[in-house]
């Protein structure tokens, strides 16, 4: 009897808590494609807490794609604890025997969130590269607060690169600033990657989601085929008090603080 009676109040606790806690906001769709939209986020006005959580859901795409608003930034996760995951483009400077033959360099501004550097980390990769991170650190609205540090690599052989690890020689890697809303990458070369075409045609940049990256001596030469990489946002209601968001919203508002504040 007893354990009978714990065993329903159990399954209520369990349904209860599932319901205490909805993602979106009542009558508001929750899922964008494979992205679930938590508030405070929102595919339209009614929905999200402000017009910088607005979260547009292409459906031109299969299964559709979601974006930041009015950007090119692809969402891929959003979490109650303060995260939102995007794909960012990676940095490439890439020769083969005649001279150069692409470079993309990719920058990122952002109005309403800042790149956790917790999360993330800055990668510089090959032989004959020179990379650089310029920051920009939100903190400061008035004047702006930018930072640059930089990687530097040369090797004449794959020889000299340890394989699965970023030790400086071939890959070299450092941790972000606090507060940082917007970057700009830059990638270049010495000696046009010439001799060391065969294992390592392009220099590569990018700012990656820590956990999910990972070096051997294949990435100087496979990373070519990569387009885009993972990047993690934090995101925040800012330092409003919870009072300002409306009634229904309030206990996930007071969880999520917790979280964030
Ligand atoms: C969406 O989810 C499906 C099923 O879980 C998976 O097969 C697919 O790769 C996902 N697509 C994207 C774009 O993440
Ligand atoms: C959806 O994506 C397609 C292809 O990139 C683009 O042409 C279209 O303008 C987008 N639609 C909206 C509503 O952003
Ligand atoms: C976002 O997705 C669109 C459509 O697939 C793609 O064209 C674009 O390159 C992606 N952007 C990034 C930064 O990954
Ligand atoms: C180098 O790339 C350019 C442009 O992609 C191409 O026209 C040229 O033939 C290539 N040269 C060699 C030696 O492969
Ligand atoms: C380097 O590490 C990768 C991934 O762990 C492995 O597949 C590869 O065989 C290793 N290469 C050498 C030369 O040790
Ligand atoms: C690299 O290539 C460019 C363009 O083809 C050329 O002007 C330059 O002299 C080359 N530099 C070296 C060190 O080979
Ligand atoms: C940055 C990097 O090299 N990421 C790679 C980690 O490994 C997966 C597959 O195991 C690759 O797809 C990534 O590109």
């Amino acid at each position: 009897m007893l354990f009978l009676f714990s065993l329903v109040a159990a399954l209520l606790a369990a349904t209860v808590s599932a319901q205490e806690f909805p993602i979106a906001r009542a009558g508001c769709k929750d899922r964008c494609g494979n992205v679930t939209i938590p508030f405070p986020f929102g595919l339209t006005e009614d929905c999200y807490y402000d017009a910088g959580f607005l979260i547009s859901c292409n459906h031109t795409f299969s299964p559709p794609k979601a974006f930041i608003t009015a950007s090119a930034i692809n969402v891929t996760e959003i979490t109650l604890e303060g995260k939102l995951h995007i794909e960012q483009f990676i940095a490439k400077d890439c020769y083969n025997a005649s001279g150069p033959t692409h470079s993309n360099i990719p920058s990122l501004t952002l109005s309403k969130f800042i790149i956790s550097d917790a999360d993330n980390i800055f990668v510089s990769i090959g032989c004959d590269t020179i990379a650089s991170l310029l920051g920009n650190l939100k903190e400061a609205a008035s004047n702006e607060n930018k930072y640059t540090v930089g990687c530097m690599s040369f090797c004449d052989s794959l020889k000299y690169v340890p394989n699965d690890t970023c030790s400086g020689i071939g890959c070299c890697q450092t941790s972000l600033a606090k507060g940082v809303d917007d970057f700009s990458i830059a990638v270049a070369s010495l000696k046009n990657h010439s001799g060391i075409l065969d294992f390592n045609p392009c220099s590569y940049a990018f700012i990656i989601e820590k956990k999910k990256f990972n070096f051997s001596r294949s990435s100087l030469r496979d990373l070519k085929n990569v387009v885009k990489l993972p990047m993690v946002l934090d995101w925040s209601i800012g330092k409003n008090s919870c009072a300002d968001v409306k009634k229904e919203q309030l206990v996930q508002c007071m969880s999520r603080k917790q979280h964030l504040l």
